[in-house]
């Protein structure tokens, strides 16, 4: 089983860098994903990993919510752009959506509670090899996305966050920063949390609004998001490789 994982892994590495290089048009066919997903004789959860990328990730009840769930990475940014927000109680925090969009958004947090939106309870897997249950409720992406009218030519939706993670490299590298494709993006559980457990998100695990993208690992569930932009590709943004760990060699596609 491990060995499969493994082979999985390397497999799905494989097929986000054959994305990022362009080659989509072979790795997003049925037919040659069917037979990537035969080989081996893998389980059905397996195939589903790389097959069926709409399937819904598990849902819990509400008596299995973790009763002290971990924060990870920055939990408390020191960026004075964030501070002076946080002291504001967010009044003046606004959600942009640019890039290649018909039409950009502003959004206060009023406007973005008044958006479409999903209440969720699953579990959050960190790469660090910890996993913790909450529920989340937040603004669903799709619909927010198509508020915004993504042009023909968008293929990933990137995250920009408020906070620094690492403070000793160049200010394009150390801010944090996550992108997903538009398979993620319109997945009904992808929503831009603002709620955990029934009460505004803390600091410590993103406030105001985090990213849950919920069939891929911890670090791509970006906190802090100040900014969405629509993108042709990813080459222009931070270090190219999609976010801030991938950018340290992380897997950009981080499937559970
Ligand atoms: N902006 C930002 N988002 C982030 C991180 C971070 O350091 N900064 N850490 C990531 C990692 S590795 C994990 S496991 C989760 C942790 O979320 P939590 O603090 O709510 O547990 O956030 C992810 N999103
Ligand atoms: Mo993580």
């Amino acid at each position: 089983m491990i060995d499969r994982r493994r082979w999985l892994s390397g497999m799905a590495a494989a097929a986000a860098g054959a994305l990022l290089a362009g080659c989509d048009k072979l790795t997003m066919n049925p037919v040659v994903q069917q037979g990537l997903a035969m080989a081996e004789g893998l389980t059905r959860r397996a195939q589903r990993l790389v097959v069926d990328r709409k399937a819904l990730a598990q849902e819990f009840s509400p008596a299995e919510i973790s009763p002290d769930f971990r924060a990870n990475g920055s939990t408390s940014p020191g960026d004075p752009a964030y501070r002076a927000l946080v002291e504001s109680g967010f009044a003046d925090w606004r959600l942009v959506v640019d890039g290649l969009v018909e039409r950009p958004l502003s959004l206060s947090l009023d406007e973005l509670r008044a958006q479409p939106a999903r209440t969720q309870i699953t579990r959050h897997d960190c790469v660090e090899g910890w996993s913790a249950i909450g529920q989340w409720s937040g603004a669903r992406l799709g619909p927010l996305l198509d508020r915004a009218g993504l042009k023909e030519g968008s293929r990933y939706i990137v995250f920009h966050c408020a906070d620094t993670l690492d403070p000793n490299a160049p200010a394009a590298l150390g801010r944090y920063y996550e992108s997903i494709d538009l398979i993620d993006a319109y997945h009904p559980q992808s929503i831009l949390a603002y709620d955990m457990n029934g009460a505004p998100l803390a600091v410590k695990h993103g406030a105001p609004v985090r990213l849950r993208v919920e069939r891929q690992l911890g670090y791509k569930h970006a906190k802090y998001v100040m900014r969405i932009e629509a993108v042709a590709d990813l080459a222009g943004i931070g270090g190219g490789k999609g976010g801030f760990w991938e950018d340290r060699g992380y897997e950009w596609y981080a499937g559970i």
